[in-house]
């Protein structure tokens, strides 16, 4: 379909039911699916761990949104990382991974990969050269994350996928907290786009999802391969919210970074906040970059909080229309300490993050009482 991007989330893989005229793609809550004579499927659709028509729906508007040409629909975000590690590495491979990735993305490397024999270096990837220089002969993949989770460094994936193909690797990207709405890596060379679903897409808290999305139909085939093998896939009323998440998308970032535009503004000049992360901030060493691959800048903003890890936690507990918790890119607004929340399993690892780091999921509520809140937050 050659849409615009809010078109292609509404309608992409989601024509009307051709039995009922349902507009809507309906929850196939089925299991199996019955044969018109032994191996006669009507639909091509045979057994719901390999396909089912409200996840097909599903992967074929996610495919549509990233401008890629294969959506796999997973049970969570580390059933797809885990899944596409699998299917690309074999024990000896070797994988970069950002240097302040998302905690659980490092504990699967190295607390459950690392046992399986793939080995990973964390790297800076905003400095290409030390990513060149990070490449082995058995290297297969880059990992990225832009921006990363949860200190909103930027990497330029243009230039990254060209350090990965020169190498012979892939370049994967891990667009959740953009959302295919603010980046397509896709369109910037990346060979695979990862999801948690959970969080933008999803948008609502509501439910716990992943995707891959490919640029190629190989490559799409052998993901789809290990989705069915592996078995861990979105169920449908999973994958049913998941879709109804993404049609309204688009609207929800343009609130959502146009909140978050106002909250780091505040804290930027509030005295209490050491520093403000957040890629759209003309100082963020990453914001030129940001500003080449990104519609905007998103709606996570971190900081570091005056008087450390103490004064970071005060000011998570004391916060209210801020609901405390761990997960990002709903409508409400949530507020979390990473050391002792997201990011814990990375303590003691070069990715521990600052102890004073307070990471906030900018939802869309009125400005107005989000500001309210932070101040009172930070006292
Ligand atoms: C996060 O909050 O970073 C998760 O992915 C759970």
């Amino acid at each position: 379909m050659n849409h615009g991007f809010e078109t292609l989330a509404i309608h992409a893989g989601q024509e009307p039911d051709p039995y009922t005229g349902a507009v809507v793609p309906p929850i196939y809550a089925v299991s199996t699916y019955k044969q018109d004579g032994v191996g006669g499927l009507r639909a091509g659709y045979e057994y719901s761990r390999s396909a089912n028509p409200t996840r097909t729906a599903l992967e074929e508007a996610l495919a549509a949104v990233e401008g890629g040409v294969r959506g796999l629909a997973f049970a969570s975000g580390l059933a797809a990382e885990d899944t596409l590690l699998r299917a690309v590495c074999k024990p000896g491979d070797h994988v970069v991974i950002p240097n302040d990735a998302y905690g659980g993305t490092y504990r699967l490397f190295a607390r459950v990969l690392e046992e399986w024999g793939v080995t990973f270096d964390p790297v800076p990837l905003g400095d290409v050269d030390a990513v060149r220089a990070a490449m082995r002969p058995q290297t297969r993949a880059i990992w990225v994350e832009t921006p990363t989770n949860p200190l909103l460094n930027v990497a330029d994936v243009a230039a990254l996928a060209d350090v990965a193909h020169d190498a012979g690797a892939l370049l994967v990207v891990d667009n959740t907290f953009a959302s295919p709405y603010l980046q397509q890596p896709l369109g910037l060379g990346a060979d695979v786009v990862v999801h948690s679903t959970t969080k933008y897409v999803g948008g609502h808290s509501d439910v716990v999802g992943g995707a891959l999305v490919t640029r190629s139909a190989d490559l799409g085939e052998r993901l789809a391969y290990h989705q069915n093998a592996m078995g861990a896939v979105a169920g449908p009323f999973d994958a049913w919210l998941t879709l109804r998440g993404l049609k309204t998308l688009g609207i929800r970032m343009d609130r959502h970074c146009d909140n978050a535009e106002r909250v780091a503004d505040l804290l930027l000049s509030h005295p209490k906040v050491v520093q403000v992360l957040y890629p759209g901030l003309p100082e963020h060493p990453g914001h030129e970059v940001a500003a080449k691959q990104m519609r905007r800048f998103g709606g996570m903003v971190s900081f570091r909080v005056e008087g450390g890890e103490e004064a970071a936690v005060a000011v998570c507990d004391r916060a209210r229309l801020f609901t405390l918790g761990e997960s990002l890119g709903g409508v409400e607004s949530l507020i979390e300490h990473p050391g002792r929340m997201t990011h814990a399993s990375a303590a003691g690892s070069p990715l521990e993050v600052p102890a004073d780091l307070v990471r906030l999921s900018v939802g869309i509520e009125s400005i107005d009482d989000l500001l309210a809140d932070l101040s009172q937050a930070l006292g």
